[in-house]
Order: C-alpha cells, then structure tokens, then sequence
C-alpha cells in the first residue's frame, strides 16, 4: 500500500478498525475513512456508494457489520444477519463498481463447521454443519467470503479473506450480556474485586477451547496481508495456540487480582467446544502475533480499569 493512497475501513464493531485508522496514520497515510458509516449507514447502499464515489478509495479493509459474543449471538441473530449482509453486499459490489484496486474482507472462525477437525484449516469450511449459536452471523460472514471469491473469479478483483480467531482488547464492548467472553470476564472480575464479591459467574462449562488474538495484532495482520498476499484462498489469523474457558478465567482472574471462587453455570451455552486455527499459511509468509494472551490481557485490564469503565454507562452506575 502507497501511502498516497485512499483507504476506507468499514467496520460496525471499531475494534478492528479504529486500530487500523490509528496505525495507517502513524505510517504517514493522510486519507483514511472510517467513522462516518459506523453507526447506521453502512446498512444503507446509496450511502455506502456516496463514500465510494466522494473518497474513491484505493483499498478497503471490510471489517464487518455488527458483532458480539454468545449472548447476542442468542439474542439478535436476526439483526446479526442481516445487517452483516447488508454491509458484505454493500462494501463488496461498492468496491467493485468504484475500481478499488485490493480489498480484505474479514470473516469469523465460527464460519468453520462445529466439529471442525483442529486445528481447523481452510479445506474444512462447509464440510459440516454450524455452531447453532451463531449460525445465522455465520452464514453471513460465510457468505461474505464467497461473495469475494466470486467477485475474484468474475470481474478478477483482487478481493481477499482472513479468518481471525476471537479478537479481544482496549475499546472493546464491555457490557455484561453482549460482549464477547474476555470484555465480559474482565468487567465482572474487576466489578467483583472492587465490591468485594466472593464468587464471579462464568457461562457453561468451562471445557470449551478458543484461541484470543490481540486487537493491536490482528489489525497489524490486516496491514500485512494486503501487502504481501492475493489468493482466492482465504487466510486463517490465529497465534498458534488456544486456553479452555476454565483456564482463560484463571489468567484474567490474577491479571485483574480477583481473589473470590469461580462458579460454572452450565445452563449457559457452551458453544463450539474447540475453535484453534491453523495458521501455517500465514506464519509461512513470516507474521507473528508480537503480544503473549497475558500480555493483550495486562493491556485490555488497564485500558478498561481506566477509561473503559467511564465508557460503558451501564457500568459506571454500578460503581
Ligand atoms: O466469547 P464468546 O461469547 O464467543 O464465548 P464464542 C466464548 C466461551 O466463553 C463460550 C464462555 O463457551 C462461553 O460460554 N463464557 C463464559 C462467556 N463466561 C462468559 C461470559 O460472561 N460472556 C461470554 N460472552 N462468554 C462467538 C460467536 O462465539 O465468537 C460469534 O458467537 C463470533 O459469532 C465470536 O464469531 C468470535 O467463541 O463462543
């Protein structure tokens, strides 16, 4: 990527994508767009196509629409769906109108089929049937993914996918009910500590496996595949390494200093039991996740003791 170049990042959730913004700034790129769409535009496409034609941009990180963790996956599976439809179709036929010269799309490891075999490489997407869980959001970002690959095969754009593992850090959602399970954990261990509480409550049963990448990681890996990689495949973003849920709420438990019991509620869902990626392909090509889980984790703890709780309003009324 030259750093004359537009670059536009859609994404719903920010997480990803105020990183994103964030690191193409300090390399010296003067025209990024990211927040207009954020709240409801991206829905809309003769918004999504004013930005296309205003900004023309050059590249395009498609991040995704929204997103959460086991809970709203439950809850709003519908809104999930369709808004990540809406936003793939969007951004993706935006794209191609518009001569964006490389776009990346990113997708979700919950794409792979609930018993993937593990670690769970590219060969096993739709050798099986989904996480019920979230198999709505999944099929749309499934979907996504093949819209790139028939885009790549018809029109030959240079449209590439990347399957991250579950992403985590500074600024994520932190509420109690949507979140994903290291913004929950760490919210009711530090809320726990300070209102000196025995026992904090961890959904399921604790056994399933899942692999964590760094935000700051994942948005370095996003730079670092649209410079070094165009394939029709996509490319699985993992570390290489994954924790049982039992193990993870141990770590945050000393990372946040929660000294009080851990109780399993089992008559919360579990989800897929085991979700590690093979990342051969992209260790191949010589990247590395640089933050150790404890180290993402010591980062996501101190970002959230100090601005995160101002942030999340519901949060702040309980301390
Ligand atoms: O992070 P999480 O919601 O995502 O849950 P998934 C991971 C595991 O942590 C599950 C357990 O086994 C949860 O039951 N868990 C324990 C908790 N305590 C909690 C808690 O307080 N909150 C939450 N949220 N989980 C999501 C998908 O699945 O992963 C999405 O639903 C998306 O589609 C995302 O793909 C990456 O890994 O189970």
């Amino acid at each position: 990527m030259d750093l004359q170049a537009s670059v536009y990042i859609a994404d719903r959730h920010g997480l990803i994508g105020s990183l994103l913004r964030d690191k193409l700034i300090q390399l010296g790129c003067e025209k990024v767009i990211s927040d207009p769409l954020r709240e409801s535009a991206l829905g809309d496409f003769k918004r999504v196509d004013g930005v296309f034609s205003r900004a023309r941009p050059d590249f395009v990180f498609l991040i995704g629409g929204a997103s959460g963790g086991i809970g709203v996956n439950q809850k709003r599976p519908a809104d999930l769906m369709l808004d990540n439809l809406l936003v793939n179709c969007h951004v993706i036929e935006n794209a191609r109108r518009h001569k964006t010269r490389k776009l990346l799309y990113l997708a979700s490891s919950c794409i792979y089929p609930k018993f993937a075999e593990q670690p769970m490489a590219v060969k096993s997407l739709m050798s099986g049937g989904l996480e019920p869980t979230n198999e709505p959001y999944a099929v749309a970002k499934l979907a996504g993914l093949y819209l790139c690959r028939a885009y790549r095969q018809q029109f030959q754009t240079k449209f590439i996918a990347a399957i991250p593992a579950n992403v985590f850090g500074p600024g994520d959602d932190f509420s109690l009910e949507d979140s994903h399970v290291i913004a929950a954990l760490i919210r009711k261990m530090h809320e726990a500590k300070i209102s000196r509480q025995r026992e904090v409550v961890i959904w399921g049963s604790g056994l399933p496996r899942r692999e964590f990448v760094f935000a700051e990681d994942m948005a370095e890996a996003c730079l670092f595949l649209m410079d070094h990689y165009d394939g029709a495949e996509p490319v699985n973003v993992g570390v290489g390494a994954d924790w049982s849920i039992r193990q993870l709420a141990e770590m945050i438990a000393e990372v946040v200093g929660f000294a009080g019991n851990l109780v399993f509620d089992s008559s919360k869902p579990d989800g897929m039991p085991a979700k590690l990626l093979d990342s051969s392909v992209l260790q191949k090509m010589g990247w590395r996740a640089k933050n150790s889980l404890r180290d993402g984790l010591l980062k996501t703890y101190q970002w959230f003791a100090h601005e995160g709780m101002k942030r999340n309003r519901d949060a702040s009324a309980i301390l």
